[in-house]
């Protein structure tokens, strides 16, 4: 499981690594499941658990998540190239229980290069199934859920206590000299203007438009 900090830590580099940008190409996306019921979508900045079946466009399965490794789906954050941009383009908008077929041109997904059983130049086609939404590192919830005594900012202390909250909650030790060491990092990314707080607006100021 992915702690919501890190994420969070990893968006800033991921802000400062990006460069100049070009018209995308996109990704189809089928829908093959729809569920009833959906109480909330998919957005920039959630996490998401999914099962996904990757195949080449001869048929060949390359990954799945229901046979290979532990078998369990996986956590991620979507829209913040924590994984390939064809994923946090097609993932959007979607209900847990959704199943989506979503095809990827090689630009969005490991391009030139290719990776281990990816050739170079692939397009890929991925069957992928949403577990469960939760709110991400950047929500609005996650914000005036640290936001302890509602002043509609961020301090050193709220911080602290989020990342050893998160930390129980994912069952590891919480961690003061870790924790403090988290919290710094965040603040030299975060705290923009360098007042000691992080505001609404830097906490959900969005690094890396879609
Ligand atoms: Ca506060
Ligand atoms: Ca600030």
């Amino acid at each position: 499981m992915l702690l919501a900090c890190w994420s969070w830590v990893c968006a800033s580099l991921v802000a400062l690594a990006g460069g100049a940008k070009l018209p995308d190409p996109e990704v189809k996306i089928e829908v093959l499941h729809r569920p009833f019921l959906c109480h909330r979508k998919s957005k920039y900045g959630d996490i998401l658990l999914v099962h996904h079946e990757g195949f080449l466009e001869n048929g060949t399965l390359f990954h799945s998540s229901r046979v290979h490794g532990d078998k369990n789906p996986v956590w991620f954050t979507v829209g913040i190239r924590e994984v390939i941009r064809g994923w946090d383009k097609g993932l959007q908008n979607m209900c847990a229980g959704e199943r989506r077929k979503l095809t990827i041109p090689p630009s969005l997904a490991y391009g030139k290069e290719g990776k281990g059983k990816i050739p170079p130049d692939s397009t890929l086609i991925f069957d992928i199934e949403i577990m469960e939404i939760r709110n991400g590192p950047r929500s609005h919830e996650s914000f005036q859920e640290m936001d302890l005594n509602d002043d509609w900012k961020l301090s050193k202390e709220e911080v602290r206590e989020y990342l050893k909250k998160e930390f129980l909650r994912h069952g590891y030790a919480p961690n003061d000299t870790h924790h403090e060491a988290m919290a710094e990092d965040i603040f030299s990314k975060e705290d923009e203007n360098k007042d000691g707080f992080i505001s609404a607006r830097e906490f959900t100021y969005k690094h890396d438009e879609l």
